[in-house]
């Protein structure tokens, strides 16, 4: 199941599920959006009926959250949540539901809640949206992932909607389709003929509940060049950068009849960044070359970022980020994805023991 939490997750969620529940504080907005399911109408304190959003206000949308809380926290579970970070309603309610999974105690692998949030293109938006983030991102959201209680996290990027000035219906589709194409993983695997490794939907599944950031992206293949300039080369730039893999997923689909074994040079690479990967190696016979699709898990702390969030930023836009960031006060970088070096950061660093534990719950080794 789906769900839309604002305008643009509204019209996200429909993109990617037509029988996803809408959520919005405003009668209008939910009246608009085309296609999915269940309204569910979140109540404002309004004197005249509630045909207004939340005026970029995230504290309206985080008030409305308490009336549809009981119900949201039930739906959101083992199910996508999209979101924006902007505006009022979507910053609010989606603040209101990370909290709470930051709270919560003992979230099952199954109940995880997957989160798809779109950033604004701090360049060209309003500076309400660009302040509503820096909030988003170094509050609720870094708390709940810290938990270890939510799913994986996809952060969208406006930028290239508003770099290259592309419509809304038509960047909407760019997203969820680029989306979709991570999501049809365990769908390839089963459908196609298998020639190595497997990633079934239960693995599939595991791998998404993981609380960390997603990175994903696809490209046609070619064995003879180098796998790490490729993946350089082939960015999404739809999602935010990703930092060092913690974890990483690849379906590799090859031509009918094409060579298997070129998947040991892509396994070679996360080797040598020290990251075992699940793949799969199916084969495809509409394709005529190679096409791989790659998933990363990376962390993010706080500063972080919103150093990436103000890296896609334009420069007067950038004063504003780079005043936030300098209130957080920066911190050695942890190597989070082996435990023994968390471990031995606990020991050398007392001072710093509360982030360490957090990044060893969050990794799933407390
Ligand atoms: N990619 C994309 N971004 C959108 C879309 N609609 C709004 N946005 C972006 O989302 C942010 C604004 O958030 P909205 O989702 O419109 O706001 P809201 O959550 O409904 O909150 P209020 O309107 O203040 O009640 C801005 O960064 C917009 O550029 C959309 O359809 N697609
Ligand atoms: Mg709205």
């Amino acid at each position: 199941m789906t769900i839309g939490i604002g305008g643009a997750g509204c019209k996200l969620a429909v993109e990617l599920d037509n029988e996803a529940i809408l959520v919005n504080v405003s009668q209008v907005e939910l009246n608009k959006v085309q296609g999915g399911s269940e309204r569910i109408l979140a109540t404002v304190r309004a004197e005249h009926g509630q045909f207004r959003g939340s005026r970029k206000n995230p504290e309206i949308g985080h008030d409305a959250y308490e009336s549809i809380k009981r119900e949201l926290q039930a739906a959101i579970r083992g199910n996508k949540v999209f979101s924006s970070t902007g505006g009022g309603t979507g910053n609010g309610i989606t603040s209101g539901i990370l909290n709470d999974l930051a709270k919560a105690e003992n979230i099952s692998t199954s109940d995880k809640t997957f989160f798809g949030i779109v950033l604004p293109y701090a360049g060209l938006e309003s500076s309400e949206f660009v302040d509503n983030t820096i909030d988003f991102l170094t509050g609720p959201l870094t708390e709940a992932i810290d938990s270890g209680n939510t799913g994986n996290i996809v952060l969208f990027s406006n930028k290239e909607k508003f770099e290259k000035e592309i419509a809304e219906d038509v960047f909407n589709t760019m997203l969820i389709d680029s989306l979709k194409v991570f999501l049809a993983i365990p769908d390839k695997n089963e459908m196609y003929r298998l020639r190595d490794g497997h990633i079934d939907h239960e693995d599939f599944a595991l791998y998404i509940s993981k609380p960390y950031f997603n990175y994903f992206t696809s490209f046609d293949y070619e064995p003879s060049k180098d796998f790490e300039a490729q993946l350089d080369a082939n960015m999404n730039t739809l999602l935010l950068e990703p930092d060092n893999a913690i974890e990483a997923m690849f379906l590799l689909e090859i031509p009918q009849g094409g060579d298997p074994t070129i998947f040991y040079s892509v396994l070679r690479y996360f080797n040598s960044k020290d990251v075992t990967p699940i793949y799969s190696v199916i084969e495809n016979p509409s394709l005529k070359k190679p096409f791989i699709t790659v998933s990363l898990l990376y962390s993010r702390k706080p500063d972080e970022l919103l150093e990436d969030f103000n890296r896609i930023s334009e420069h007067h836009a950038q004063v504003k980020v780079k005043k936030s960031l300098d209130q957080y006060v920066p911190m050695p970088k942890l190597a989070v994805n082996m435990e023994d070096e968390a471990k031995k950061a606990v020991s050398k660093r007392t001072d710093v023991q509360e982030d360490v534990l957090a990044t060893l719950r969050r990794i799933g080794k407390l």
